[in-house]
C-alpha cells in the first residue's frame, strides 16, 4: 500500500471508519451507467470507506462536543473524518459520499463489490466475510495515482436461499413501494432479513445504533 493511501486508511481507521478497499475507477465505472460514474482515469486509485459498529462511540462523542446537534450526525461526522484525513493530499481528485444525491450519487455497493471489501447479495446488503451485513458504507476517495491489480470479487460467504431471501420476500410483499418511508414503517421486517445473514452476527450493532438507522431515533446519551 502506498504511503499516501495508508495515511489516509489510517486516519480514517482511528476515528472509527474502519473499513477499507482499493479498486481502480475503471472497474468500476465499467459496471455502472454514466451517471453515477466516478471522475478520474480509468487506471485512477479509488478507496472505498467505511464501517462496522466501531464507529458509533465516535458519534456519540462528535454529537456530544457540538454546541447543538447536526442535522445528520452521521454524514457530518463522516465528512469532518475524511475532511482531516485527505487534508493536503496534492493526489486529491474528489471525495463521493454515500449519502451524496444525484448528480454527485455513486453506487457504493457495486463499488465495495469490484473492490473485493464485501459481497453485494440478493438481500441488497453488501455481507463482508468477517462483519456479516453489519457494515456501512460512507466514501469513495478518488486519487491521481494508479490502482494496484485489481482483485477478485469475494465469492458469496453465505446462503440467500435459505437465510435472508424468504425474509425479502416477506419485506417486499408487505411494501406498495420501496422507499424510505416504506422502510421505516415496516422497518422491523428488514431487519428481520439483516438478522438472518448467518455471516458476522457477533458483530450486530447494537440496538441504538440500528434504530437511529432504521428509524432515526437519537440515542438518549447523545444528549446527556
Ligand atoms: C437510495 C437508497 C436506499 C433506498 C433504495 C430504494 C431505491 N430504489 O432508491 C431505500 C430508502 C429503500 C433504502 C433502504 C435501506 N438502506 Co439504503 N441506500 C440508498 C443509497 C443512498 C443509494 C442507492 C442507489 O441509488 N445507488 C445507485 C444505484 C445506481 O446503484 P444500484 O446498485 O443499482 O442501487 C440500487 C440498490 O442500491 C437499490 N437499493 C438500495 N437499497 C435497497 C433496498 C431495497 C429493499 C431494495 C429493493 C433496493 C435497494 O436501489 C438502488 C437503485 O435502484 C445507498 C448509498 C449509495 N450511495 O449507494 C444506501 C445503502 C445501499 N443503504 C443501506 C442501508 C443499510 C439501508 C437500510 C438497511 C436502512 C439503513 N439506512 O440502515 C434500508 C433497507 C435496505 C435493505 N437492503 O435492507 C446501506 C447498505 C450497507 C450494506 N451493508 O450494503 C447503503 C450503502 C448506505 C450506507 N451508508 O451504508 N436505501
Amino acid at each position: 500500500m502506498s504511503q499516501v493511501v495508508e495515511r489516509i486508511v489510517s486516519s480514517c481507521a482511528a476515528a472509527g471508519l474502519d473499513l477499507n478497499a482499493t479498486s481502480s475507477v475503471g472497474s468500476y465505472n465499467a459496471v455502472v451507467d454514466r451517471p453515477f460514474h466516478l471522475p478520474g482515469a480509468d487506471d485512477s486509485l479509488t478507496i472505498v470507506v467505511g464501517n462496522t459498529r466501531a464507529i458509533w462511540p465516535h458519534i456519540g462523542e462528535f454529537v456530544r462536543a457540538q454546541p447543538s446537534p447536526p442535522p445528520d450526525p452521521v454524514d457530518t461526522y463522516v465528512e469532518s473524518v475524511i475532511r482531516s484525513a485527505t487534508s493536503g493530499c496534492t493526489e486529491l481528485i474528489d471525495v463521493r459520499y454515500a449519502h451524496e444525491s444525484p448528480p454527485r450519487r455513486i453506487a457504493i455497493q457495486r463499488l465495495a463489490h469490484v473492490a473485493g471489501l464485501a459481497w453485494l447479495s440478493p438481500s441488497h446488503l453488501c455481507i463482508h466475510p468477517t462483519f456479516g451485513p453489519w457494515i456501512a458504507l460512507r466514501a469513495a476517495i478518488v486519487l491521481d495515482m494508479p490502482a494496484p491489480p485489481a482483485r477478485q470479487p469475494l465469492a458469496a460467504p453465505c446462503d440467500c436461499a435459505s437465510a435472508c431471501a424468504p425474509l425479502l420476500a416477506e419485506a417486499l410483499a408487505a411494501a406498495e413501494r420501496v422507499d424510505s418511508a416504506s422502510v421505516r414503517s415496516s422497518w422491523r421486517r428488514w431487519l428481520a432479513m439483516r438478522d438472518a445473514c448467518p455471516v458476522g452476527r457477533r458483530h450486530r450493532y447494537d440496538d441504538d445504533q440500528i434504530e437511529y438507522h432504521y428509524i432515526g431515533t437519537t440515542p438518549s446519551d447523545w444528549t446527556s
